[in-house]
């Protein structure tokens, strides 16, 4: 089964949301293998925003997550990239579809509440960048006959 990277923002921490997004992963069924508060540093960020660094916004978004922990979670589904990114909505919270983390949490395009990693490939970079395999739990939850069909995990 596939597996992403998550991050909840100093912007969710620092405002009590942590368990409110926790609630929507488990509440679709999405696995939680992976939880971890993190206090990243300069570093980490220049290697997980290394598309973003040349940018002049740059040191602010630096600064807003590291303002306090955050919370990195692995989470794994069948297709559970996209499924994440389309609960994730929109970069920025104003535009962001109702319904959504950041389309019902945010009003910001910075305070975002989550990172969601985009693509497969992606994920696999950032989780290893996160986590050491051995923080990753492999187990199969009880309910998993009634999260999936047999199609679902066939497909
Ligand atoms: P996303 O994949 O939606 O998290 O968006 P990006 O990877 O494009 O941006 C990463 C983070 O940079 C966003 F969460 C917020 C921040 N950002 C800004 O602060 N200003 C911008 O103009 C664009 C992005």
């Amino acid at each position: 089964m596939e597996q992403t990277l998550v991050i909840l923002k100093p912007s969710c921490v620092a405002r009590g949301l942590m368990g409110n997004v926790i609630s929507r992963i488990e509440n679709k069924g999405i696995i939680i293998t992976a939880m971890k508060m993190m206090q990243l540093d300069e570093k980490i960020l220049r290697e997980h925003y290394a598309h973003l660094v040349d940018r002049p916004f740059f040191p602010e978004l630096a600064a807003s997550m590291m303002a306090t922990p955050v919370l990195c979670l692995v989470l794994k589904g069948v297709d559970v990239v996209n499924v994440f990114r389309k609960m994730t909505g929109v970069t920025n919270g104003r535009k962001a579809e109702p319904g959504t983390i950041r389309g019902d949490l945010s009003m910001s395009g910075q305070a975002n509440i989550v990172h969601a990693s985009d693509s497969v490939e992606n994920a696999k970079i950032e989780i290893s960048r996160f986590f050491r395999p051995d923080e990753i739990m492999d187990y199969t939850p009880a309910n998993l006959g009634f999260l999936y069909s047999e199609d679902d995990l066939n497909a």
